[in-house]
């Protein structure tokens, strides 16, 4: 058989990346790309969800001629089962996220650590105060402690309420109260799903798909919000500030180090080692002008706005960053780093090192941070990069020209100062139809896609269309490039956005985070529908996953779908071998919960789908087109 060639032009929109990829053919690299190649074509048992592996009687595949499995299940059942498991993946990777921030801010509060503080005390307070802790005349770290204590109960079943409920439009609420669908514990949620969809537990495919909702709702409401607040806390809450993009920020003469992960608990602190003079001085001595720390994907996300670090790249840049030859070490905490990065790292000077004893790389460097060594172990992980900088072949070198200017930073919190304090002059301009809706586009790439050519165009079009774009997750690194992260961009938005956007002065597409950081979303959806007194699925809003692959993204979106919000997919999870999953996912949770998901690969079609529902959800408002 004739040898599978790949296209590297139809690979990526953009220049860095291809650069890259030609360099990665010269130096016998394989990529994500290549990999994708010799996967394809995928099976279709499993693309369509109707495989099924939960029992040692099987494994079972569904087919016209076997339409059961042993036990009797039949593909509905099976593709229920499949799914919950597919996005409880995701809800417990946000959550466990969650969790490290709460025994972080556990231990600081009990005084455990001197390397991390508290940096945003009135967010603590204010944080504290709406969960219902005391926090007049206290002192600050006793109000920390009954937080932490607080956001515990977020997981376990002993207080079978989540901490940020209130922040639900009551209406909401008791959508999700009748449909049995009210997020309790966070673990619980989870623990139910594994149980559930054991052999033999619930055989109802609709059933289970309530729980699903359920599940993810945990995730969004508790699990990756606490995360967020809590990143907030600890290490302050983002602000508007300049940043730059793409692999050009790496620095040929300089000790270039890549963080990668989710978690700023470990590169808050590699931030601060790279500025130690101590190290500086010893990069000096190793040849080096100084030491370049730059961000990728999510942990690079929460760096970038909170304190302007550059961002390399997203997902399908991770390789390709290290294809430069110019990274020196890669430090990773968890959630979407390859595997092959070691790999990939070895083909260079490029050591990888892993700090999660849950997040461990077969060949890579395991330098484990805890909550009392983080600050010395990120020194000695930048120690361990200097170190490596003569290895450095400069004959392999190549690093893309041109870093991209984006404006970044935007909390809810520094929104609303945008706006003056309020939400009012954004209703104002919902109500006049100059910001006609906002769309949240959020999450990954995936090298079935041109890699960012639907996250750039979806973002285009909908600002055309005069829609306010909120970019989180891999999304942000693609609009940035694309120049959609800054103020001039208003020029390729429809003359409403540019008047308002304009008068803020503040980009079309806002940037709002990592992929925990959807909770912001949420949060703004909760305020504005509070505003208006409607509920979250009567807002001319949506969200979008244009080029989706984790099991994260899926459980995002479907805490949006059942927090009420319209929510497009460029592709379908792995449910098709279920019509009455499809059916639910695509029209029965719209009549059941206000929302449902929409599936469509071509980007300026999704416009349009998107535009056509915001259009309708104004008329409901009684608003104009
Ligand atoms: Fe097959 Fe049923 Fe076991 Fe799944 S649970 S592997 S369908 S016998
Ligand atoms: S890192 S989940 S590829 S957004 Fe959050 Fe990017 Fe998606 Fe991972």
């Amino acid at each position: 058989m004739a040898e599978k060639k790949l296209n590297i032009e139809e690979c990526s929109i953009w220049d860095d990346a291809k650069q890259m990829l030609y360099k990665a053919q010269r130096d016998g690299v394989e990529t994500v790309w290549d990999r994708l190649l010799q996967q394809t074509p995928h099976c279709h048992f499993g693309e369509s969800g109707v495989c099924c592996r939960n029992c040692t009687m099987g494994p079972c595949r569904i087919s016209k001629k076997s339409p059961l499995g042993v036990c009797g299940a039949d593909a509905d059942v099976i593709v229920a089962r499949n799914f919950g498991r597919f996005v409880t993946g995701g809800a417990a990777g946000h959550s466990d996220h969650g969790r490290d921030c709460i025994e972080a801010l556990h231990a600081v509060a009990h005084g455990e650590t001197e390397d991390y503080q508290i940096k945003d005390e009135a967010k603590l307070l204010r944080i504290a105060a709406e969960v219902g802790i005391e926090t007049t005349g206290r002192e600050v770290l006793e109000v920390a402690k009954d937080l932490a204590d607080e956001f515990f109960e977020n997981y376990g079943s002993t207080k079978n309420e989540l901490s940020f409920i209130g922040r639900v439009p009551e209406v909401r609420r008791n959508l999700w109260k009748k449909l049995g669908v009210t997020p309790r514990g966070m673990d619980r949620e989870i623990a139910e799903m594994m149980h559930r969809t054991h052999m033999g537990c619930d055989n109802d495919a609709a059933n289970t798909m309530l729980h699903v909702a359920r599940t993810c709702l945990a995730d969004g409401w508790a699990g990756s919000m606490i995360a967020t607040e809590i990143s907030d806390i600890l290490f302050g809450t983002p602000s508007p500030r300049k940043a730059t993009v793409n692999l050009g920020v790496l620095k040929k003469d300089q000790v270039n180090i890549l963080v990668h992960g989710h978690n700023p608990i470990v590169s808050e602190k590699v931030m601060e080692a790279v500025d130690d003079p101590e190290l500086i001085a010893l990069a000096k001595e190793k040849g080096a002008t100084g030491i370049n720390l730059v961000g990728l994907c999510c942990t690079g996300n929460e760096l970038m706005m909170r304190h302007g670090i550059p961002m390399a790249g997203n997902h399908l840049m991770t390789e390709l960053a290290i294809i430069t030859g110019a990274a020196e070490l890669i430090i990773v905490d968890y959630q979407c780093i390859m595997p092959s990065l070691v790999q990939v790292g070895d083909c260079y000077h490029t050591k990888m090192v892993t700090t999660a004893d849950k997040a461990r790389f077969t060949g890579a460097e395991h330098v484990k941070f805890e909550m009392h060594n983080g600050a010395a172990q990120a020194r000695k992980v930048v120690r361990m990069a200097i170190e490596r900088f003569p290895l450095r072949d400069p004959a392999r070198v190549e690093i893309p020209e041109g870093p991209v200017d984006i404006v970044t930073g935007f909390s809810n919190e520094a929104l609303l100062d945008a706006l003056g304090g309020s939400l009012t002059p954004l209703i104002d301009a919902i109500k006049a139809g100059k910001v006609r809706g906002a769309v949240g586009i959020v999450g990954c790439n995936n090298p079935k896609y041109k890699h960012d050519f639907c996250n750039v165009n979806l973002a285009k079009e909908l600002i055309k269309r005069d829609i306010l774009v909120i970019a989180t997750g891999c999304v942000t690194t693609a609009a940035g490039k694309a120049g959609l992260l800054v103020p001039e961009a208003i020029s390729q938005a429809g003359p409403g956005l540019q008047e308002i956007c304009g008068a803020l002065g503040i980009p079309p597409v806002i940037h709002m985070g990592s992929c925990v950081d959807n909770a912001r979303i949420l949060q703004l959806c909760a305020l504005l529908a509070g505003e208006l007194g409607v509920d979250i699925s009567d807002l001319p809003v949506a969200a979008s996953s244009p080029e989706w692959y984790s099991e994260k993204a899926a459980a995002i979106g479907t805490y949006a779908v059942a927090s009420g919000i319209y929510t497009h997919l460029g592709h379908p999870p792995n449910i098709t071998g279920s019509k009455i999953v499809t059916d639910l996912a695509l029209s029965g949770f719209d009549d059941l919960i206000g929302a449902c998901f929409v599936i469509e690969p071509d980007p300026f079609k999704a416009a349009a789908l998107i535009d056509e529902r915001i259009t309708t959800k104004r008329k409901g408002l009684g608003l104009s087109a």
